[in-house]
């Protein structure tokens, strides 16, 4: 068991995607002085966990149950916190949504890079005249504390969204994936125009990380409190 584990909390980034890490860190800089939190490299755990859901949700917290699995008795008390986001496009029925990394198909079989997947939806956007389009990313946090007064685990998902427009081409060199082609709605800018910090301050990861901490804080209250009641599993 990891030294720094005895009194305090990990929470673990279960996540491979090393953009969403450096959007994330700030987020959950000083939640709790007695709160650590860790991407899956800091601990050098590399894991590929197969994305078989048809939902964010479900994706979430597949992905959050493989991290507690494989660090089981790592920590005495460690949450790991997943993230799935999927662009919805209104004119493509929702599409890519949960395929969001897996849109553009391939020839050699290989899984598409950020820019082969914006390239895909610019060509089915061509001449397309609605180009609204949502950013939608769930959290899913899954935790297991042990504490003096007996082990407590839970199971938590929830959301943030923000509405935009897919642009005509390209604009801005921030950010990742669908950044520089997604226009959001009361800034006419790209996210791909903006800092970390200025995404931060609107995102749907932004808004689904801020609620995910204050149902955290509001989840390990009750975990300390004598009459707990665990959530569902
Ligand atoms: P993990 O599953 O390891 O977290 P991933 O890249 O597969 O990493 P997702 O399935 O959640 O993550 O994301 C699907 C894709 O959506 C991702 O590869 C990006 O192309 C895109 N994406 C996610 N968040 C984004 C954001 O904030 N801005 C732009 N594109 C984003």
């Amino acid at each position: 068991m990891d030294p720094v584990s005895e009194n305090r909390t990990a929470i673990v980034l279960a996540t491979g995607n090393r953009d969403k890490v450096k959007e994330m860190r700030p987020l959950l800089e000083n939640i709790s002085p007695s709160i650590d939190v860790f991407c899956l490299r800091d601990l050098g755990v590399e894991i590929e966990v197969d994305e078989t859901e048809e939902t964010l949700e479900g994706n979430a917290l597949l992905k959050a149950r493989a991290i507690i699995s494989h660090l089981a008795g790592r920590f005495r008390r460690m949450i790991a916190l997943a993230d799935d986001t999927g662009l919805e496009v209104d004119s493509l029925q929702g599409a890519p949504g949960v395929y969001s990394a897996r849109f553009a198909p391939m020839p050699d079989g290989r899984p598409p890079a950020y820019e082969d997947n914006v390239r895909y939806l610019l060509e089915r956007m061509q001449g397309v005249e609605n180009r609204k389009a949502h950013f939608r990313t769930v959290i899913a946090l899954k935790g297991c504390i042990q504490s003096a007064g007996g082990d407590f685990s839970f199971e938590h998902t929830c959301e943030g969204s923000v509405s935009g427009t897919i642009t005509l081409e390209r604009t801005g060199s921030e950010g990742f994936g669908y950044d520089p082609v997604f226009m959001v709605n009361g800034t006419g800018r790209t996210y791909a125009e903006m800092s970390i910090a200025e995404k931060n301050s609107l995102s749907h990861r932004a808004l689904a990380v801020r609620k995910a901490v204050a149902d955290l804080n509001n989840i390990l209250q009750q975990s300390s409190s004598p009459n707990r009641q665990p959530e569902k599993q």
